[in-house]
């Protein structure tokens, strides 16, 4: 009987150990999609609204000058993978060619290679694929975060942001804790179903899963509390009309001190 006990409590302390090692794998951005380094090399990836592979190449061309930017270069997708752009989902590049960066070699991404997994100039540009953008105009603005607490605005607050600004915040604050987002102000261009600019958050590292909600026009949102030790956001504005931006404050809670009464920012 004792032995049981025993074996459990190895086995389960084990389990958590490699769930932490799991967590922290994360570390410097490489190991997951959609992972935003804008500042470093102004490349980045995108699916259409409807989902992954959606876009033939003119509607990949269209994306990239929607959002400001161009099809991305060859050149351009290897200089972004060289400081840690790692992708697993194809996409059109300048051209018309198609592939995406890999960074680490996985069993399930890149058939175990590391570079540019490249598809070629494709014949049929009707084919549907992701896209990889590049925009070195856009401000500064997202990163990873990794501060217990922290303020965040749009580019260029407290002035109005601009047209055709793209920002990812990818926050990670420490394992066991969990993210409590407090919207200071908010302002940005309204729309019925928020396709104009929005701001969209992820309880994920990357902004294909955990999709929490899109926000425009002047409500200021609710709070938000992750479930796990990191979360996305993803600011992005288009061609026209701005708004007066937005403020929001995030704080790092211990999972055990979370309860649905207490307020983290008193
Ligand atoms: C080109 O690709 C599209 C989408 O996959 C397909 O429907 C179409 O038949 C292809 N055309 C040719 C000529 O192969
Ligand atoms: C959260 O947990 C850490 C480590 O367990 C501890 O040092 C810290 O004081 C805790 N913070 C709060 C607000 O309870
Ligand atoms: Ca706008």
């Amino acid at each position: 009987m004792r032995v049981w006990t025993l074996l459990w409590t190895l086995l389960w302390t084990l389990g958590l150990l490699l769930k932490e090692v799991q967590t922290w794998s994360y570390q410097n951005g490489i190991f997951h999609n959609s992972i935003w380094l804008e500042q470093a090399a102004g490349v980045y990836h995108r699916e259409s609204r409807k989902g992954r592979y959606q876009l033939t190449y003119k509607e990949a061309i269209a994306v990239c000058k929607y959002e400001g930017g161009a099809l991305a270069t060859y050149d351009q997708l290897e200089a972004a993978r060289q400081i840690g752009f790692h992708v697993c989902s194809a996409g059109w590049f300048d051209k018309g060619r198609v592939g995406y960066p890999i960074v680490k070699a996985g069993a399930n991404c890149g058939f175990g290679k590391i570079g540019i997994i490249d598809y070629g100039y494709r014949l049929n540009k009707s084919e549907r694929w992701d896209v990889y953008c590049y925009n070195p105009d856009a401000k500064e603005c997202g990163g990873v975060l990794t501060e217990p607490e922290r303020v965040i605005q749009s580019p260029g607050f407290p002035e109005e942001y601009q047209d055709e600004q793209i920002c990812y915040w990818h926050i990670r604050v420490k394992l066991g804790q969990r993210i409590h987002v407090r919207f200071l102000e908010f302002d940005v261009e309204d729309d019925t179903d928020c396709l104009a600019d929005y701001l969209e958050i992820y309880d994920s590292y990357d902004d294909v899963t955990g999709f929490v909600g899109r926000f425009c026009g002047d409500y200021l949102p609710y709070d938000i509390l992750s479930t796990g030790n990191v979360m996305t956001l993803k600011f992005l504005s288009d061609a026209s009309v701005t708004g007066g931006g937005f403020q929001l404050l995030y704080k790092a809670v211990n999972a055990s001190m979370v309860s649905h009464n207490k307020d983290y920012f008193n």
